[in-house]
């Protein structure tokens, strides 16, 4: 790790983003967007920190109709606090043609109202919301991908570009302390938000996932529905020194994607949500385009790799807004071995 701070001061966001406007890695836009990004999680993170005193805990709707996603998942009231803010924090900023997120249909393009400008935003702005009620960290998941020259009012097919078009992804996890990590294609940078000051500070330059890991994540309570190669690769992480894999491995699972691919990206690991029999017809469970695709970005940008078990997940082509896949990310030795399994397997 290099050092975080330049002469002894600290190094804001903003100062940081000017130096990589300046560096060439962003564009004035892309630098006042991700600013405007950073602003919506610091609201979402006061209204996350309020907990129960706040009202703001519980299902959205009225009392006994709680109100659906397109998915028909029960949205929490914060989910829809959380995209409201970041909607209303994006619409009039003049450097967004449209926006997408995991709990509206369809993408919305910017207003007329507003002048539009060359990027499309996606986000899922609540990830791990099950986890609100019982005080577990949840966080905010972002993707930055350019607008197509000469759409001026873009519809949802103009979202559908693979991962590799990412040109800034991120999260903000809500936990003991509120963090923002971000890439802009030039390593993967961890801010902390200095609650006093009210800004995020940058305290890890260029975070580097260890190569190799001996700790897994996935939610165990579904192996009976995995296909043949993830029970076999699981089941030969599980057998330890003694099986073919010759180490012990250890388990964590928060059922948080922020908080378990920010241990991740801290310490190393590899977190997977593979496909089951239960979400086989829908692709997997977690999104491609607002949770896999950011955190794939983040992920290869310290040194880890991403894949659906069979390809590298940044090269997947979306078919649909809100796309399912597998996912396997993290330490690049541990992925590239659970990929293996599922390869030789087909
Ligand atoms: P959400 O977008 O509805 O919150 O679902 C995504 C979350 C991830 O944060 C987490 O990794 C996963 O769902 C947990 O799933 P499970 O409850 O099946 O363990
Ligand atoms: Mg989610």
């Amino acid at each position: 790790h290099t050092s975080s701070t330049a002469g002894g001061s600290p190094v804001s966001l903003t100062r940081f983003l000017l130096e990589e406007q300046r560096a060439g890695h962003v564009s004035a836009d892309l630098r006042l967007l991700i600013e405007v990004v950073a602003r919506a999680c610091k609201t979402i993170s006061i209204a996350v920190g309020k907990g129960a005193l706040g009202g703001v805990l519980g299902d959205a709707g009225t009392p006994g109709v709680a109100s659906m996603n397109i998915e028909g998942e029960a949205q929490k009231k914060l989910d829809v606090i959380a995209n409201d803010v970041l909607l209303e924090a994006n619409a009039w900023g003049g450097h967004l043609a449209g926006l997408a997120s995991e709990e509206m249909d369809h993408s919305q393009p910017i207003p007329d109202v507003y002048p539009r400008g060359n990027y499309l935003l996606l986000f899922d702005p609540l990830d791990g919301s099950s986890n609100i009620d019982v005080n577990i960290s949840v966080g905010t998941i972002f993707s930055v991908l350019r607008c197509p020259d000469g759409v001026t009012t873009p519809g949802d097919e103009h979202f559908l570009q693979p991962g590799t078009a990412q040109v800034a992804a991120g999260y903000c996890t809500y936990g003991p302390s509120t963090m923002l990590v971000l890439t802009v294609g030039h390593g993967t940078h961890a801010f902390t938000l200095d609650r006093e000051v009210g800004s995020f500070v940058l305290t890890t330059r260029g975070m580097t996932i260890p190569e190799e890991t001996k700790e897994f994540a996935v939610n165990m309570s579904n192996q009976r529905f995995w296909e043949a190669p993830m029970q076999r690769y699981v089941g030969d992480l599980l057998t330890g020194k003694e099986g073919p894999r010759g180490k012990d491995f250890n388990m964590r699972w928060v059922a948080s994607m922020v908080a378990d691919v920010h241990r991740i990206l801290t310490r190393g690991g590899i977190f997977s949500y593979p496909l089951d029999s239960k979400c086989r017809d829908k692709g997997g469970k977690l999104r491609l385009m607002y949770e896999a695709n950011p955190m794939s970005f983040l992920v290869e940008q310290a040194g880890g790799a991403a894949t659906t078990g069979r390809m590298r997940m940044l090269e997947v082509q979306p078919t649909g807004l809100h796309m399912r896949v597998p996912v396997f990310l993290g330490s690049r030795r541990e992925v590239e071995a659970a990929t293996a399994y599922h390869l030789e397997h087909d």
